[in-house]
């Protein structure tokens, strides 16, 4: 894939479909790095609606796991992490497992070893030009209690990530959608932004894992829009409390 280049100015993000993920911003979230042992604290329910379509739309990831994987696209760390599996697909008939990568791997279903912490992520891709941008993607957990979780955001670093966490059973697939532009944690205007998904265990139970699919990364550029109107990422952060972990 590709680094993305937007074209066009910066404006506010406006339309249906900027309107109905603004409706679905979060109450929650939480900040987790890649280079540490830990994940968000909160788990919270996350809205969820269809992906935005229209002619509007650049898709600038598809990941359905049909193809190779990691390929050139994704950056894994941990061990075992992830894999393209054929196994519990969503569609087509490979999924993304977390586990199934790495000298550790265990093949589906698992179940994933204790203590394991793997990230998939991407980047950087470009948001100085847009006004909108979501992260779409479907998931299957079967995790063991206490503090096993699926993780997934957003980074302007690539080492620290704000988003959203899962644990438990998600009795099936389920589709989530991250906003990029999610009021106080907005991504736009910023010249380097990274996504990325974590599964990690703790030391106790365990469970099947993790399964993703069909992961749609999606911008809206601001080509008609007449002056830039991007407040900097840093002024809008010190309003809010962030968890730093
Ligand atoms: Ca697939
Ligand atoms: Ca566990």
């Amino acid at each position: 894939m590709e680094r993305f280049r937007g074209l066009g100015a910066c404006g506010p993000s406006t339309g249906a479909a900027g309107l109905l993920l603004a409706v679905l911003v979060l109450a929650a979230s939480g900040f987790v790095s890649p280079g540490a042992n830990q994940a968000s604290a909160v788990t919270v329910p996350l809205a969820e609606a269809p992906g935005s379509t229209g002619d509007d739309w650049i898709v600038i990831l598809a990941e359905d796991f049909e193809g190779d994987f990691p390929a050139t696209t994704w950056k894994l760390t941990g061990n075992p992490t992830w894999s393209r599996e054929a196994y519990r697909p969503h569609n087509g008939g490979w999924s993304g497992y977390c586990a199934g990568g790495g000298t550790h791997a265990v093949e589906p279903p698992g179940p994933y070893p204790d203590d394991m912490q793997a990230w998939m992520t991407y980047g950087p891709f470009d948001l100085s030009n847009a006004v909108a941008a979501e992260l779409e993607f479907h998931y299957w957990t079967q995790l063991g209690p206490e503090e096993d979780r699926l993780f997934w955001g957003a980074s302007k670093t690539g080492s620290l990530y704000r988003g959203d966490a899962r644990a438990g059973d998600s009795s099936g697939w389920r589709q989530a959608i991250l906003d990029l532009d999610r009021g106080t944690s907005s991504y736009l205007c910023e010249p380097e932004v990274w996504i990325g998904f974590q599964f990690r265990s703790d030391a106790a139970s365990s469970g099947e894992g993790v399964y993703l699919d069909d992961i749609v990364l999606r911008v809206k550029l601001g080509q008609d829009l007449p002056f830039k109107t991007c407040v900097p990422l840093i002024v809008r952060e010190q309003a809010v409390t962030l968890m730093t972990e």
